[in-house]
């Protein structure tokens, strides 16, 4: 069976997932530890970041790089068009999507938990131990701030990523407004990625995540809540009820492995 290298909270992961369920192939989620599990990601693939897809011997790095290799070697269900026109805008969409919604919404997503004490409590994994939730949540705002700028996500980085990813919301609602896929009427590789890269501007309301329940459907102040972009999330509802298989079992964080397992 395929294996998934992931973080369930990465935005590439889910691009990857959203990806493997409209092929319908079926695959384990293996969550990789951060730190330790990365220093064994490097080990087999020589990078150290997820996700990273395992297909019998050979590990595939990179969510696009994994995109074009699950559409040569299970080609049923295309992800990329054949006609050239359409091709080309789903290459640029995809690619645009990875830099622009992929890198920007991370950033965003950091200001807004670096603001809302509760949200960064929500988000910690449900198996983390009351007392460092608790720790966490009483560490004050500045300090987050200066981590911040310490990765290189200063305040105006992250307002300048805000009002980027504003115009791309525009954008994308614009280009969804008479059709009810990016490049026309049959879903594509641009939609996944649109879609899949865009749940840390807001979680998806069904339980196609491992995260608390109360999260679902929250997102970005200003993004997530703005009726402006309501056409592209419920766009995005319409995609995942359409393609993305809701989770299945009682408790998924229950069994969850905490380091990725090498053969
Ligand atoms: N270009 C990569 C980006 C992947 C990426 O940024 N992964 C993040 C998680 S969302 C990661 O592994 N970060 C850990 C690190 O960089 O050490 C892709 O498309 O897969």
């Amino acid at each position: 069976m395929l294996e998934l290298y992931q973080w369930e909270l990465s935005q590439y992961s889910e691009k990857v997932r959203l990806i493997l369920d409209y092929k319908e192939l079926n695959y384990r989620k293996i969550e990789v530890t951060p730190g330790i599990g990365q220093v064994e990601l490097f080990r087999l693939t020589g990078q150290r970041q997820v996700p990273v897809l395992k297909d019998g011997s050979r590990y595939i790095a990179d969510s696009t790089e994994i995109a074009k290799y699950l559409d040569l070697e299970y080609p049923e269900r295309p992800l990329i068009p054949k006609d050239p026109k359409k091709r080309g805008a789903c290459l640029l969409i995809e690619e645009w999507a990875d830099e622009s919604i992929g890198i920007k919404g991370r950033k965003a997503l950091f200001a807004a938990i670096s603001q809302d004490q509760n949200f960064r409590k929500s988000l910690l994994p449900t198996s983390t131990p009351d007392i460092l939730k608790n720790l966490i949540e009483g560490v004050p705002r500045d300090f987050l701030t200066v981590l911040g700028v310490g990765v290189g996500y200063s305040p105006d980085v992250i307002k300048s990523a805000i009002a980027d990813l504003k115009q791309d919301l525009e954008a994308l609602t614009l280009l969804l407004a008479d059709s009810p896929y990016l490049l026309g009427d049959e879903p594509s590789l641009a939609d996944l990625a649109v879609a899949g890269l865009s749940i840390l501007l807001k979680f998806p309301e069904g339980p196609y995540l491992d995260l608390p329940v109360e999260l679902r459907g929250k997102g970005l102040p200003g993004l997530a809540d703005n009726p402006d972009y309501a056409p592209f999330f419920e766009w995005r509802d319409r995609i995942y009820a359409q393609f993305r298989k809701p989770l299945t079992g009682t408790s998924p964080s229950a069994s969850r492995p905490t380091s990725i397992q090498i053969d």
